[in-house]
């Protein structure tokens, strides 16, 4: 059980543990409904650390036995652990507990999917499975025998002894225990090798159930790439004789960076051509590389306290991100790490869930594995190296990994390895680790004498307290004829206000501010559309050029909505020429014709002091969409025939743009014909991308029927694919139709609602059909939280998770609020609700 009444917990509080462990010796008896794990720790106090009981977690434990250098003990047990009295010097602690893995739903700890044994200790799971200092600063080498009839049996490290019922694995680098993992099963493996820089063979596995073999392959490919990538860009290789990949079937989050065993949301690794889209051998790839990067950031150099977990993810995330640039296009990447930045992080920095980079305090660590940890830590990074520099930047590195191999860190370690290595005063950048909310920055353009000038003003809404932050704003300027007449230069703003000058220009230029989206701000420009739509055609940088379209869209957008206008007719025309340029990569040109979606409309108007109405944004959308087939009928169908891919299939880049562009304009055709080039595609399919791409514009269109049943009667077989046909009539259909659909998809039988895959393909594709989610009458909100309070008592940890979807409830109209905050109350009056949520509704609704 966990802590009924939930305590805070703060970064300020932190105390070392009292004691250091060398060596911890852990043997499983495997047996469904009642596993024996037996401990042997050997114990040494810590020289520095305060004197304290000597206190070990565990959770949901059956104490067997436990003794201290051979002699029984009793010691004294709570729902948080066991305390007991132990020597004044070194000694050996062993335990025996009876765990129920059949019976864990919550998939923390030791629990079971599909038969197959496995963990996830990540933050606080290994308290499930035996006692423990559970914390990542206590760092120990694991020796684990398994004992079962499962005819495999992994653990971290390298295999050692292995015989009838038993194998033996043994981890040589010490790790805190977030990091074990254990898997046991009937698996089959996808084997491959890598030959590391110093010559070292690395047998590597992707371990699957029998009949999923033939998904392992690209998975395989990504995990070699980002090995070779991570020796030849960061000099780290890696350092174990075998790495071992897992897919499971239920898991609360992607996957897992677990020392030499991770395991993987099955949704996160297998793919095929015939199964996966694009978009899901990209995913993949990046999740793949995310995993194999933690062996350095994060497991060879992990966390002092959970309250650091930016130090790990955050550079993770960027490092991942700069390995999707190499793979793929960096233009393209940016983008698309904007649009999730502005998507998922933006509206919980701006509401009531905001939170620093570093929180200072939680109740359930799990509800901080963030897009403010992740995402804003990684902007975070990218604009400590665009201030120090790309060798400066590389040489903080080398030392980060050489003074801290083997070490619990912290952010002051972090920053301190920068500043030792570039002498830079870095005590003001420290506050992007501390300073919640989105900064806005605001320009003001003054030309006199060949001089521009362009003054800046930062505020963080709603952070009273906020402190001017160093932003790098990277500028370039482009002359009245769309040549660059000053190249991209990075300005350092430090103060609240702040005046830079470019001289010597012969004519007064059109500036380009914030290219690549140089720091996470809202830029607050009035900018007229005719200087847009010529950043839009001239602009040499790609982010920029592609802001100023997404720019002029929203305007359209939005005067649409609160002025009944019709589409901007100057725009559309800047935009087709964008479309119809053949010299751009087809993936960028698919990224200018999408649309904002109605949710950042909504978070856009309501920045402007606009409540959104979700129905009038879906209205506007629609006809925007429709004016813009209109409009272009004459080419798109001979545009789409030139996105023909006539070669076997190929997940890269290449390939993936052109049909990223033909699904594009496809979905446009679809309201010009009715669904009849959809449904030809659908027929013709041989990849996912394709049928996938053609069934959402059936969807769409509402000419889904026949299709979605011969896609079912195909699929049926396959998890993976199901999940696609279950989130897909929910997020496509017309809103009206959402909720209904999501519920009657509730009753479907291979609706499984323990599964998270399967929980969030219907529920957060409601949550994804914006004016369906928020339907005026409240059935969407009704629907989901009936389903939330149902999940609480299964798996809190993915109901936390999905609570997040009422983030943005206050800025909605005052009836939709009142219903949404009802909803939330009856969660929170639950009887029994757990710590993870009860934390989130109360942020929610404080
Ligand atoms: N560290 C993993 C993500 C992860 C976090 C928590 C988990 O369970 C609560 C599971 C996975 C990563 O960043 O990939
Ligand atoms: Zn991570």
């Amino acid at each position: 059980m966990k802590d009924a009444s939930p305590q805070t917990i703060y970064l300020e509080d932190y105390t070392p543990f009292g004691w250091r462990i060398a060596e911890v010796h852990l043997t499983f008896r495997l047996a469904p409904h009642a596993t024996r794990v037996l401990s042997r720790i050997r114990f040494d106090p810590a020289p520095d650390a305060p004197e304290q009981d000597f206190f070990l977690h565990g959770e949901d434990l059956t104490l067997i036995r436990a003794a201290i250098d051979g002699a029984e003990i009793t010691p004294a047990l709570s729902p948080q652990g066991l305390r007991c009295a132990v020597p004044d010097g070194s000694f050996t602690f062993e335990t025996e507990v009876e765990i129920a893995p059949a019976a864990n739903t919550a998939l923390e700890g030791l629990y079971m999917s599909n038969g197959m044994y496995c963990t996830q200790c990540e933050a606080e799971g290994f308290r499930k499975i035996t006692y423990y200092p559970d914390r990542p600063d206590v760092m120990a080498t694991f020796t684990v025998r398994i004992e079962g009839t499962e005819p495999v049996k992994l653990s971290n490290g390298n295999p050692g002894g292995s015989g009838n019922g038993y194998a033996e694995w043994h981890d040589p680098w010490p790790k805190p225990a977030y990091l074990f993992a254990l898997v046991a099963g009937d698996l089959v493996n996808h084997p491959g090798s890598f030959t590391t820089m110093s010559g070292k063979e690395v047998a590597l596995n992707i371990w699957v159930r029998p009949g999923d073999e033939n998904k392992c392959a690209w998975g395989m490919e990504s995990l070699i790439a980002s090995m070779r990538w991570d020796e030849k860009v960061y000099g780290r290789e890696y350092d174990l004789d075998v790495f071992n990949i897992v897919a499971v079937d239920d898991f609360n989050m992607g996957a897992m960076e677990n020392k030499g065993l991770n395991v993987f949301n099955s949704s996160c690794v297998l793919a095929s051509p015939e199964t996966s889209t694009d978009a899901n051998f990209e995913r993949i790839e990046a999740i793949i590389a995310h995993e194999y990067f933690h062996n350095w950031t994060g497991n060879r150099i992990t966390c002092r306290d959970w309250f650091q977990l930016c130090l790990k993810e955050g550079l993770t995330v960027y490092r991942d991100s700069q390995f999707t640039s190499d793979m793929r296009s960096p233009e393209v990447k940016r983008i698309g790490d904007v649009i999730d930045l502005r998507a998922r992080q933006f509206p919980e920095d701006q509401g009531p869930l905001s939170h620093p980079v570093r929180p200072e305090s939680f109740q359930e660590i799990n509800n901080f594995y963030t897009a403010t940890v992740y995402e804003k830590g990684a902007e975070v990074i990218g604009m400590l190296k665009r201030l120090v520099g790309d060798d400066a930047y590389a040489k903080a590195l080398d030392l980060y990994f050489d003074r801290h191999d083997g070490q619990a860190c912290t952010i002051e370690d972090w920053l301190a390895v920068f500043q030792d290595s570039t002498g830079r005063d870095l005590t003001q950048f420290k506050r992007w680790y501390s300073q919640p909310g989105t900064p806005h920055l605001s320009v003001t353009e003054d030309w006199q004498d060949g001089t521009f000038t362009l003054t800046f003003a930062q505020h963080t809404p709603g952070q009273q307290d906020a402190q001017p932050q160093v932003l790098p704003i990277a500028v370039g300027l482009l002359g009245p004829n769309g040549d660059e007449v000053a190249p991209t230069r990075v300005l350092e703003m430090t103060e609240t206000r702040q005046s830079f000058a470019f001289d010597g220009l012969g004519a007064r230029p059109v500036p380009s501010i914030l290219r690549g989206f140089s720091a996470p701000v809202v830029l607050e420009r009035a900018t007229s559309a005719s200087e847009k739509s010529f950043l839009l055609a001239h602009d040499t940088d790609a982010f920029n050029r592609w802001e100023a379209n997404r720019d002029l869209a929203r305007a359209c957008l939005e005067a649409m909505v609160t002025e009944g206008t019709e589409p901007d007719d100057a725009w559309l025309g800047a935009l087709e020429q964008v479309v119809r340029d053949d010299t751009l990569d087809p993936a960028f040109r698919a990224l200018m014709l999408a649309l904002p979606t109605q949710a950042e409309m909504a978070q856009h108007l309501h920045a402007n002091g606009v409540t959104p109405d979700p129905d009038a944004l879906y209205a506007a959308s629609e006809s925007l969409r429709n004016a813009m087939a209109a409009r272009w009928s004459g080419w798109l169908g001979d545009l789409r025939a030139a996105c023909t891919v006539d070669a076997p299939y190929d997940p890269g880049a290449g390939q993936s743009g052109k049909r990223a562009l033909g699904g594009a304009l496809l979905a446009l055709l679809t309201r010009l014909d009715g669904g009849a080039a959809a449904q030809a595609q659908f027929d013709a399919a041989d990849n996912m991308t394709l049928q996938l791409g053609a069934l959402g514009c059936l969807v769409q269109a509402g000419t889904e029927h026949a299709a979605l049943a011969r896609f079912a009667e195909q699929w049926r077989g396959d998890r993976l694919v199901m999940d696609k046909w279950f989130a897909l009539q929910v997020a496509a259909t017309a809103p009206e139709n959402a909720a209904t659909r999501a519920e009657a998809l509730t009753r479907h039988p291979d609706f499984d609602w323990k599964n998270p895959n399967r929980f969030r393909a219907v529920f957060g594709s409601l949550a994804m059909n914006h004016a369906g989610f928020h339907a005026r009458d409240g059935r969407g909100y009704r629907l989901l939280a009936d389903w939330l309070i149902r999940l609480d008592e299964k798996n809190p940890q993915t109901t936390a998770r999905m609570c997040s979807v009422f983030q943005t409830w206050r800025r909605y109209d005052n009836a939709r609020q009142a219903l949404m905050k009802a909803e939330l109350e009856r969660l929170a009056a639950k009887p029994g609700l757990s710590r993870d949520v009860t934390e989130m509704v109360t942020r929610l609704l404080g």
